[in-house]
């Protein structure tokens, strides 16, 4: 494991060949998200905006679970001394920067899943880009089993990659979702051994960040305009875009490479 930075009280970070790892570290309570959770990856996910060497996002969990969300146990969840817990606001002031922060990276984002995946940590792994998780690995709606919404993105990330009526049986009747299941839906793109998981995420991640990345990015947010655009729309969006990555030095380096027959050396400027 490369070295980490220090910092953190919940998470570890570490950098290795343009890819930043944080890894969810509270793993004797499966990771479960409390306040100095969501203000860490608030932090982070800032840094990580602004930082141009980091190329690549892998997001992981210490111990045997991914994310076990909302952590049931910490004050806040039990409620505050008025006997209320202010749901709005933790979604406001805590949850939703860290789901709108993920998804404006203009860099890859991949959820490495090594364990189970509940509530609000589902809704983490949805709000990546990309996800593998280990043959094991279970989703757990757990929003419909204590009488909530899903959360965190979830309406939204997941009708978009399974279809509503899908998504609404997994929401209402909140059973687990295996692995194998979750990849046959398009909820995953590779289901590995646990002990390759490691190793299947860091190939991925260190060919991303090898990648043209402003390219890679302004695909990415291609995409997401796609998502409310009209055909006409979109085809402007492709265009103003390609007007950027164009201008590009990893575009000028992958022509000049592909003309010279060799492996283009993207810098992601
Ligand atoms: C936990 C937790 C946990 C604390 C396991 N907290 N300790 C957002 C914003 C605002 C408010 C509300 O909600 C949200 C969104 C949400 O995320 S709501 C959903 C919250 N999460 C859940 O309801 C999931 C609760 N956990 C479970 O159902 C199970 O633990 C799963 C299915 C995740 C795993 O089951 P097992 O593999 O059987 O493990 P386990 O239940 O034995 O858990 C292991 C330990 O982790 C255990 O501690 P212990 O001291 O007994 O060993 C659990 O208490 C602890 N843990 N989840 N969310």
């Amino acid at each position: 494991m490369p070295p980490q930075q220090a910092g953190y009280e919940t998470l570890l970070v570490a950098d290795a060949a343009g890819v930043r790892t944080i890894t969810l570290n509270r793993p004797d309570e499966l990771n479960a998200i409390d306040d100095r959770v969501t203000t860490e990856l608030q932090t982070e996910l800032k840094k990580i905006a602004r930082d141009r060497s980091v190329r690549c996002l892998v997001l992981t969990g210490a111990g045997r679970g991914f994310c076990a969300g909302q952590d049931l146990k910490s004050a806040a969840a039990r409620g505050d001394k008025d006997g209320g817990f202010d749901f709005a606001a933790a979604l406001r002031n805590r949850y939703n920067p860290i789901i709108s922060a993920l998804w404006a990276l203009e860099i890859p984002t991949l959820a490495a899943i090594n364990g189970v995946a509940a509530g609000a940590g589902w809704s983490l792994a949805l709000a990546c880009d990309l996800r593998i998780a280990v043959k094991g690995a279970k989703f757990v709606g757990a929003f419909s089993k204590i009488g909530l919404v899903p959360d965190s993105g979830m309406t939204w990330t997941l009708p978009r990659l399974v279809g509503v009526a899908k998504a609404l049986e997994i929401a209402w009747f909140g059973d687990a979702v295996t692995a194998e299941a979750a990849l046959q839906y398009g909820l995953l793109n590779r289901v590995v051994e646990p002990e390759q998981l490691e190793s299947a995420a860091r190939e991925w991640a260190e060919r991303l960040a090898k990648g043209a990345t402003r390219g890679l990015g302004l695909t990415k947010r291609a995409m997401h305009a796609a998502m409310s655009h009209m055909l006409e729309e979109q085809l402007e969006t492709e265009a103003q875009l390609q007007g950027v990555a164009g201008r590009t030095r990893d575009y000028a380096e992958g022509v000049k490479a592909f003309i010279e027959k060799r492996p283009a050396e993207f810098t992601g400027e």
